[in-house]
């Protein structure tokens, strides 16, 4: 762009004088951005390799809110197994296979357990309190080590009853009726995680815990949404007066903040006094960490109690319904796997009896099947973000501290140097191994010391749901109006998380003898 130069020293009217000025200051802008960007270099020169970075902004506008798994995956087919982004000076590396993740993530996890620093969701609406985005440190590690006294592989069969009884009613409410399928997995679903958490019993699908529950997940979903909040951008911000005009997000954060924490607080509080009393469901998680404390439970760990119940709470109610409807998409568009599944239940459950987790063992067909949902559709197809906590190198690569790494789980799952034809589900791509499947598990749920701490038990849910759907009913797709069968698409909304959209079905009962059996397996369980 051409600017006209008033010629220096000319004794100038005032507006030429001004005009200098401006100049002069666009000028020394430039030159601070162009040294900040020299200063960089030397040290950008060994990071990884990544998309070209427009000065200051760096790739802000290229990451793509749309879909960013694609994205990031066509990235990592240019760059290879590590790449490196940076929005408005955020560092963030991306690890697009297994092998660099367990690396990193794994081996050098005491240093590679952090949560990115959120000015929104953690100091001001007050999240940071709860496991999923705590910081490394002695409270996180306290935080674990209360939900694997109660959910880990040895004591997570004390919750079984509960999965298979809740399995078998989602069943029996979706039988026969093709509406309603998203509002039956929920309710049942949340109805799961409540008992083994609080011991707390359902009573509907507008239950209101539940809802609050619910309520304080979305206000979470909004509040880490990368770049809906300046003062993310801007942390300094959050110290500046709430009355000043434009600064909204005080009073946003604050109402966030009361819910949340009333939230936990009565939830907690309401498992203690019913657990005392025998009116809650036992075992549950809070419970028996009062329990195992033998009535010496301190104040602090009361405190640590209620916030990681929560967090047990809004994992279980989560990752839930996507991996569930992902199943029904896999077997509306592959019948043959519905088949063949089918028949290695009833050869081994046989007919008189409904299957139970504890079969588990004797069914490698239905473990490929699972684990190839998880690979087909992951819920997380970036994983969660970890943060690093000290500079590091890799491969001659430099990773500065306060790096945001993003494990891009799809690609990983998608490779079609591991997985060929990743877009087809195929669980016999497993040859029956579980140390294949176990690939996938090991990728799916996390790395390092923030792996999904619900593995076992979510587990059980998705294996007594899958198991039981198939053992009991056809899963058909809908017909419409000149009997023309409508096979919903795989599509899914542009969240972080991978949902699957309008999937609708019917469950065809097997045989009446099926049904009479969902029917009389109904307990007072739930
Ligand atoms: C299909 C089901 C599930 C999937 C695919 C899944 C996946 C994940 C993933 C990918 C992470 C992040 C790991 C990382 O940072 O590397 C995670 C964390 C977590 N999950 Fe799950 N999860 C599932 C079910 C559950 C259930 C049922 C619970 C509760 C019982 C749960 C509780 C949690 C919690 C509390 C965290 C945070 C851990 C931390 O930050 O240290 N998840 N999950
Ligand atoms: C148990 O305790 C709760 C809360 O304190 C109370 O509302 C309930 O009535 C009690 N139930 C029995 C049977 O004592
Ligand atoms: C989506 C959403 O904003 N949900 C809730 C967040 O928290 C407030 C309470 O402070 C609720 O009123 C919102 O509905
Ligand atoms: C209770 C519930 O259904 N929670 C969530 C289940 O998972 C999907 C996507 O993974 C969320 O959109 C739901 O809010």
């Amino acid at each position: 762009m051409q600017a006209p130069h008033p010629t220096p020293g000319q004794p100038g009217v005032p507006f030429s004088t001004s005009y200098a000025a401006l100049a002069v200051a666009v000028v020394m802008l430039l030159v601070s951005l162009l040294v900040h960007e020299l200063s960089a270099y030397s040290k950008r020169r060994s990071m990884p390799p990544g998309p070209f970075r427009w000065p200051l902004i760096g790739n802000a506008l290229q990451v793509p809110q749309v879909h960013p798994w694609l994205t990031c995956s066509r990235w990592a087919r240019v760059y290879g197994d590590i790449f490196y982004l940076d929005a408005l000076g955020q560092h963030i590396v991306v690890i697009n296979s297994a092998t660099v993740a367990r690396e990193l993530l794994d081996r050098r996890s005491s240093i590679y357990s952090g949560r990115p620093h959120l000015i929104m969701a953690g100091d001001l609406a007050g999240y940071d309190r709860t496991l999923i985005i705590l910081p490394y440190g002695d409270e996180f590690r306290q935080q674990r080590r209360l939900i694997s006294q109660t959910l880990s592989i040895s004591t997570i069969g004390q919750y079984h009853n509960i999965q298979e009884a809740a399995a078998r009613r989602l069943v029996l409410g979706v039988i026969d009726d093709s509406s309603p399928l998203e509002g039956q997995i929920k309710m049942n679903i949340a109805s799961i995680i409540m008992l083994v958490t609080y011991g707390y019993t359902v009573k509907s699908t507008e239950d209101v815990f539940v809802e609050r529950a619910i309520k304080v997940m979305e206000n979470f979903t909004l509040a880490e949404m990368p770049g809906t909040w300046l003062v993310d951008m801007i942390p300094q911000l959050k110290y500046f007066p709430s009355w000043m005009p434009g600064l909204t997000f005080h009073k946003t954060a604050k109402a966030w903040r009361k819910l949340l924490y009333t939230t936990s607080r009565t939830l907690y509080q309401w498992s203690k006094e019913h657990s005392n009393n025998g009116t809650a469901h036992l075992p549950n998680l809070c419970a028996s960490v009062l329990a195992n404390a033998d009535g010496k439970a301190t104040l602090q760990l009361e405190e640590s109690l209620m916030w990681v119940a929560l967090a047990v709470l809004s994992g279980g109610l989560d990752t839930n319904i996507s991996t569930i409807l992902s199943f029904i998409l896999a077997m509306l568009h592959y019948p043959d796997v519905q088949k063949k599944a089918q028949a290695e239940i009833d050869a081994v459950v046989g007919s008189e009896r409904l299957p139970q987790i504890s079969d588990r063992p004797s069914l490698p067909y239905i473990r490929s099947l699972i684990a190839e949902v998880y690979r087909w559709l992951p819920a997380g197809p970036l994983g969660a973000p970890h943060a690093l906590d000290e500079d590091d190198v890799y491969d001659g690569y430099f990773l500065p501290k306060g790096s945001i790494i993003i494990p891009n789980v799809w690609y990983m799952l998608h490779d079609p140097n591991i997985y060929p034809e990743p877009d087809v589900f195929k669980p016999e791509r497993y040859g029956g191994s579980d140390i294949e499947m176990k690939k996938v598990t090991d990728i799916a749920f996390g790395f390092g010391r923030r792996a999904c701490p619900g593995f076992y038990f979510a587990e059980g849910t998705i294996f007594s749901i899958v198991m039981t759907v198939l053992a009991t009913c056809d899963i058909m797709p809908i017909v419409d109006d000149h009997g023309q069968e409508i096979i919903p698409d795989i599509k899914y909304p542009t969240k972080a998380v991978l949902c699957p959209e309008d999937v609708k079905c019917i469950f065809r009962p097997r045989s009446e003898k099926a049904k009479s059996a969902l029917i009389h397996s109904t307990t007072s369980i739930l």
